[in-house]
């Protein structure tokens, strides 16, 4: 185990081992095949997980199923004090938790520790709605009769992701305990530590509480593991974060046994910059969308598109920023760059660029790996240079504009009315996030009405990512479906019945009919 990971563990109170158990389903266990958690800073070894076994996955699902037989007739508010707990265990390792993130999956220190605010965020909107909840009631025709929708507990839920940001979990985490149902997650098998720490901290709260561990279950293994409980009836809800591809596999697995699903795909984000645009706002948030999380979230600007009239002027002052960025250690307060995530993610961001080389584009910034010479201090070769590039081609259904390339590129290109850039932005697959800058209220009306943008997050003046937890997040076409965290989010983590309740001593058919006999 890597010093540095332990001295973050063992202030977060959690001993660590040399081989880490990562099932846990009120017990801590962990019989299958031995991961390698990664920096992906330097490269070294941070723990050896071991994973789960296909005996421990039929145990964890059976023990889940128990648990929720218990926590669905734990009264709601009640579950909403037990998150109120969870909340106060969280914001109290903020910064540790935080730093993990920072090790794990390579954030920089202000992102990681704030995906821990996003946490304590959502835990604090679930108690919240732990007692608004409520079901309705519906005039019936008949006399004597009352109808009533009620939501109860649906069962369990596996969150399942495929990408880093292993926090994503809390949004739908929170909202399902707060539901009454059992929750297994099963993390990207490269952020097991962080998936490790906050199930221990989340465990302790039950355990306080006398509440089943299996309340909130974690799985760590390969896709596999993740494939057998995808399939299982024993599982009422999949919550998927990751690729569209797999997305799809997901999809479709459950819907063939009429399972509920939410999908939160690809993004193809875009930035529109119309010439009234406030340039002193817009280009910080723009760069902050393509740059955050190395480009690696679902929510980054991947395609900046500019008004003819500032184009040139904005791209200046773009590749100035761009320019006084340098890599860092994630955990470094300076740093604004980390590595990406992985090897894979190195190759990702290579292929593209090479593919914008081939094609002619013209590369204002980035478009290469960084040098050993421009890494100091250990850091290893997962760090890339954010790219700004022009490419040649401003046709919106070449491959070039239609697929996310999960790296920090971003590609531009010149529009001559809003109606054009519209068009661009709605002509991909993806429909996650969006924004508008402008200060036009004409501009705005059109952005958001029937005719605008087609994504499931539109904004006006504020950047593509950084979504704050009351709305509902989510995208629309082939991002996939379903909302989570706020607004209506809830609703689709409980099991809704029609429940018509007649108190009259006739018992009166709908519609009028006769049936008498
Ligand atoms: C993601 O990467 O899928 O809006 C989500 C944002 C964050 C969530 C990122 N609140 O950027």
């Amino acid at each position: 185990l890597s010093s540095r990971a332990a001295n973050i563990m063992s202030a977060l109170d959690i001993p660590l081992s040399t081989d880490v158990c990562g099932v846990y389903d009120g017990e801590w266990k962990g019989a299958g095949p031995v991961v390698e958690s990664v920096c992906p800073t330097t490269g070294e070894v941070l723990a050896r997980v071991k994973t789960a076994s296909p005996a421990e996955l039929h145990a964890a699902l059976a023990k889940a199923r128990e648990a929720y037989a218990f926590f669905r007739n734990v009264p709601a508010p009640r579950r909403g004090e037990i998150l109120r707990q969870i909340r106060e265990a969280l914001a109290a390792k903020r910064t540790e938790l935080g730093a993990l993130i920072s090790l794990e999956m390579g954030k920089i220190k202000t992102e990681g520790i704030g995906e821990v605010q996003e946490f304590v965020d959502i835990c604090d909107y679930a108690v919240g709605l732990s007692r608004m909840m409520n079901g309705r009631v519906v005039a019936s025709e008949r006399p004597g009769h009352s109808i009533l929708e009620v939501p109860n507990p649906l069962g369990v839920h596996l969150a399942l992701l495929f990408i880093k940001h292993f926090l994503l979990v809390s949004r739908n985490l929170a909202l399902s305990l707060a539901a009454g149902n059992a929750t297994i997650w099963k993390p990207s098998p490269t952020t097991s530590l962080c998936s490790i720490a906050v199930t221990t901290i989340i465990a302790r709260v039950l355990e306080q509480n006398r509440i089943p561990g299996a309340v909130a279950g974690l799985v760590t293994g390969d896709q596999h593991a993740g494939a057998a409980i995808v399939e299982s009836s024993d599982v009422e809800l999949i919550s998927f974060t990751g690729s569209e591809r797999t997305g799809r596999i997901v999809g479709k697995t459950v819907q063939m046994r009429f399972g509920k699903v939410i999908l939160e795909l690809g993004g193809n984000n875009t930035a529109i910059v119309m010439p009234d645009a406030d340039l002193a706002m817009a280009v910080p948030s723009i760069f902050f969308g393509a740059i955050g999380t190395a480009g690696q979230r679902c929510t980054s600007t991947r395609r900046l598109y500019l008004h003819r009239k500032i184009a040139d002027e904005f791209l200046d002052r773009l590749q100035k920023v761009y320019s006084a960025l340098k890599p860092g250690d994630p955990l470094d307060n300076a740093t604004l760059l980390g590595p990406v995530h992985s090897a894979a993610a190195v190759g990702i961001y290579e292929k593209a660029v090479q593919h914008l080389r081939d094609t002619d584009a013209q590369i204002l910034a980035g478009g290469a790996r960084y040098t050993a010479a421009d890494l100091s201090g250990g850091l290893n070769g997962y760090f890339v240079q954010p790219t700004l590039a022009v490419p040649k081609s401003i046709n919106p259904s070449d491959a070039l504009w239609q697929t996310e390339c999960f790296a920090p590129i971003l590609n531009c290109a010149v529009f001559e009315d809003l109606q054009e850039a519209i068009r661009w932005n709605n002509a991909v697959p993806q429909g996650l996030s969006s924004s508008l800058w402008t200060r036009d209220v004409r501009n705005v009306g059109t952005w958001i009405g029937p005719s605008g943008s087609d994504t499931g997050i539109v904004n006006v003046n504020v950047g593509t990512s950084g979504a704050e937890i009351g709305a509902a997040f989510g995208g629309n076409k082939s991002t996939g479906w379903g909302r989570e965290s706020g607004g209506d989010a809830w609703k689709q983590y409980v099991r809704w019945s029609a429940c018509t309740i007649n108190f009259s001593d006739a018992a009166p058919l709908a519609q009028g009919v006769d049936f008498s006999v």
